[in-house]
């Protein structure tokens, strides 16, 4: 890895870009994932970098739902895993949730890879590798999951979900929590709850949520949820960026 200098202004995001450079050479992330996370940077950008008001209260409903679900389960693809598995597994641990593997551009190779590295990272299991049920209404490929995993869940939580797999996750009758840093993709339109958040700090963030919900009424965490509007949560976002970047000069 190319020596990069504490002092470098730029320093975490240059390091995250190696990771995700890294990841893709060993075969976990996909080469467009590169791009994708090119275009999570840009939006992170006007956000500030930080977790704003409006991501940290989706966490926090994130969290209730998460806690309130019967069949919780985590979805990861190339980039998750490269920027935050051990985050992930420690999150699906504390729920608990299960964990699978659901790529976009799927691969057999690509999953035992990335299963292996879960693995490595401390996991225990990971789905992804039954592919005995399937999504309806997307090509074969995408629609292929575990049945005891992603088919039969209540609450999935997937960072960096593509918009159409979303939208056939919500036809199936599921609530699904996207961290997505572009708040006006089809997936941040679509998704039940949406993280406007980068998946480095949203992770971690809903775990601190969960921990302090552990011992919570669930009638405080179902008013979370049934009070929660995840259009006027969007416009709060834009409205974030509108006033940051017209405050910027
Ligand atoms: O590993 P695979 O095969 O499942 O492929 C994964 C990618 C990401 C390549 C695939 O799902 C894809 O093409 O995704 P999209 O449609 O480009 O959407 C990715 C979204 O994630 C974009 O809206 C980005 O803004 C956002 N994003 C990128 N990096 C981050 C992010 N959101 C949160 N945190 C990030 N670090």
């Amino acid at each position: 890895m190319e020596e990069i200098p504490k002092s470098h202004p730029r320093y975490a995001s240059l390091i995250t870009r190696e990771r995700i450079s890294q990841a893709m050479n060993e075969g976990l992330v996909h080469e467009t994932g590169l791009i994708a996370h090119g275009r999570g940077e840009a939006y992170d950008y006007l956000i500030g970098e930080k977790t704003i008001p409006p991501a940290d209260n989706a966490e926090k409903v994130a969290a209730a739902s998460l806690l309130l679900a019967k069949k919780p389960v985590i979805s990861l693809n190339g980039n998750a895993v490269a920027l935050a598995a051990k985050e992930c597994i420690r999150l699906a641990d504390a729920i608990p949730a299960k964990l699978e593997i659901n790529l976009f551009h799927r691969s057999n190779d690509r999953i035992k890879k990335i299963i292996k590295e879960m693995k490595k990272q401390g996991a225990k299991y990971v789905y992804g590798t039954k592919s005995d049920a399937c999504i309806p209404g997307l090509n074969y490929n995408r629609s292929i999951c575990d049945k005891d995993g992603i088919y039969s869940a209540d609450v999935i939580l997937v960072p960096l979900e593509d918009g159409d797999r979303c939208r056939a996750l919500r036809n199936m009758g599921k609530k699904v929590i996207v961290i997505d840093l572009n708040p006006i993709s089809r997936s941040s339109k679509t998704a039940s709850i949406t993280i406007v958040d980068n998946i480095i700090r949203a992770i971690p963030n809903i775990l601190k949520w969960i921990n302090t919900f552990k011992n919570e009424d669930n009638i405080i965490l179902e008013n979370l949820e049934k009070n929660w509007d995840n259009n006027k949560m969007l416009k709060e976002v834009l409205s974030f960026i509108s006033k940051r970047l017209n405050s910027l000069f």
